[in-house]
């Protein structure tokens, strides 16, 4: 028969791939068979303003991504057995009992969650929400989204939200399943009984069966819809396979640590910072320093922060880029501009790069520089300085988060990996040596993917059973870069 193949569909904020992954003697190998961009989109008039993803372009470019996957494993005499499918998390879809979207999904970019805080913790307090969810307080949880949804007189009945991946799955299969790693982004996810938060939804006035039932990480969604099969090539037999559906999740299950010592930096839009546990930690000390438990594969927590991420750095080289177009000249590289930033004087002005002023797009730099005034500091306008303080205030950031998620679980560190796109950038992993005083082993790049195709692998069969044992075939797969602190 031919070989088992597995397809992992991977969309990031930034940009999204199909990637086919083959496991063989201990060691996986990856095939990336179709990349695209992904980015926040402005709504057209007349409701011009709120941001949003451009939901049916991402699905037709997985259909191009699947149909490539069923093409290369044709080349190589094997056969895509299954799917899984990854994506940012919190945000979703509203789909009605015939399964039609009311427009396109909500980017957490807009601000519309933000204006629902104050009147959803009138309802629930912050104390009960962190008891029940240990979820960290992200004015964009899908908690305050859905909170927007009934401001704005939203009509939630008979209908399901269904975050991006779970979305995916049920335009692939016509199964509505909410996967739990994600899930547990939503502030409407119970971290311990690993159950829906139904008094939340109660207590919000939201349907009790908004979200359609959980899945785990390994369990079949279901089988490719017939014209999906046949508008692929892909076989009728393909099924969707849940992975952990939260990008960071799958990041997570794939990093290459060899012990338990290790903390782990998912390093893309958004800096993933912490450390994985077997069970949460709900203390008032860990609330105030807003960490989140989300959930891992096999029920592990991960016990994490959000941290400001190279959002700051894309978002500021998209400003520069159209400065320069409209000047007729060209912007400098991704690789220029890091370059020109190693050669910066260390020690230079730093922001914080939680701030919720960084959440929206558009003029970056001079926000950079306004952050850096406000703090009696002074920044010129040179794309190497602003790239040096964004990746300074990065590194100090994830120092201060390591050093607090050891302190707040008793989780101890001897090591930290950086995996996804970040991992490349040789500055800011030099500077995280640096300020955390602890090695860092970087890469891989595709740990998402990588995660996501051995959950499928696993669930198959066709890999090792245990976490440790499924780190150890990255570790086989893939070389890390290590840097060491430089004082
Ligand atoms: P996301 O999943 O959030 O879309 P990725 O993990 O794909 O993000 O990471 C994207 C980021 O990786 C980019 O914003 C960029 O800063 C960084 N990156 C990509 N390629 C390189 C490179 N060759 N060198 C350094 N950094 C890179
Ligand atoms: C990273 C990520 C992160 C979330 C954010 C919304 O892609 O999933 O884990 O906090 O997007």
């Amino acid at each position: 028969p031919a070989a088992p193949l597995f397809a992992a569909v991977d969309i990031g904020a930034s940009s999204g791939r199909v990637i086919v992954g083959n496991i063989g003697s201990g060691e996986v190998s990856l095939e990336v068979v179709h990349r695209f961009p992904n980015g926040v989109m402005e709504h057209p008039a007349p409701e011009h303003g709120s941001l949003h993803w451009d939901l049916d372009g991402l699905f037709d470019q997985v259909l191009v991504g699947l149909a490539a996957a069923a093409e290369y494993a044709a080349t190589v005499v094997g056969q895509i057995a299954s799917i899984g499918i990854d994506t940012w998390a919190v945000d979703y879809g509203l789909i009605d009992a015939d399964g039609a979207m009311a427009g396109p999904p909500f980017s957490y970019r807009d601000g519309r969650g933000a204006k629902q805080v104050v009147s959803v913790h009138e309802r629930i307090s912050p104390e009960q929400l962190y008891q029940t969810t240990g979820l960290q307080h992200l004015p964009f949880n899908t908690i305050y989204q859905l909170a927007a949804e009934q401001a704005a007189g939203q009509d939630l009945t008979a209908r399901h939200a269904l975050l991006i991946p779970d979305l995916i799955a049920f335009k692939l299969t016509g199964v509505r399943r909410a996967e739990s790693t994600n899930a547990s982004t939503t502030g409407l996810f119970d971290a311990v009984a690993g159950e829906w938060a139904t008094e939340f939804l109660a207590a919000l006035g939201l349907p009790a069966e908004l979200f359609p039932p959980l899945v785990e990480p390994g369990d079949t969604i279901g089988t490719l819809r017939p014209e999906i099969a046949a508008h692929t090539g892909l076989p009728a037999t393909t099924t969707v396979v849940a992975v952990g559906s939260h990008d960071t999740a799958s990041a997570v299950a794939a990093v290459p640590a060899a012990g338990k010592n290790f903390a782990y930096i998912s390093s893309g839009t958004w800096s993933l910072v912490g450390v994985e546990l077997a069970i949460p930690v709900l203390s008032e000390a860990s609330r105030l320093a807003n960490f989140t438990n989300e959930r891992g594969v096999d029920g592990t927590i991960r016990y994490l922060r959000n941290v400001g991420g190279l959002w700051l750095l894309s978002e500021s080289m998209r400003s520069w880029d159209e400065a320069a177009a409209s000047a007729g000249t060209v912007a400098p590289s991704l690789t220029e501009l890091l370059v020109a930033a190693a050669a910066e004087p260390p020690g230079g002005p730093r922001i914080d790069v939680d701030s919720q002023e960084f959440i929206a797009p558009g003029g970056m730099p001079g926000r950079v520089r306004a952050a850096v005034h406000a703090k009696g500091g002074a920044l010129d306008t040179r794309p190497a300085a602003v790239v040096r303080c964004i990746l300074e205030s990065l590194a100090a950031a994830y120092a201060a988060t390591v050093r607090e998620a050891a302190e707040l679980s008793g989780q101890a560190v001897e090591v930290i990996h950086i995996v996804g796109g970040g991992s490349q950038n040789e500055l800011l992993c030099q500077l995280t040596a640096n300020a955390t005083g602890l090695p860092v082993e970087a890469g891989p790049v595709e740990a998402t993917a990588l995660g996501n195709v051995l959950i499928q692998a696993r669930a198959a069969g066709a890999a090792p059973a245990t976490r440790g044992e499924l780190r150890a075939v990255v570790a086989a797969s893939h070389q890390c870069v290590r840097y060491l602190p430089i004082s």
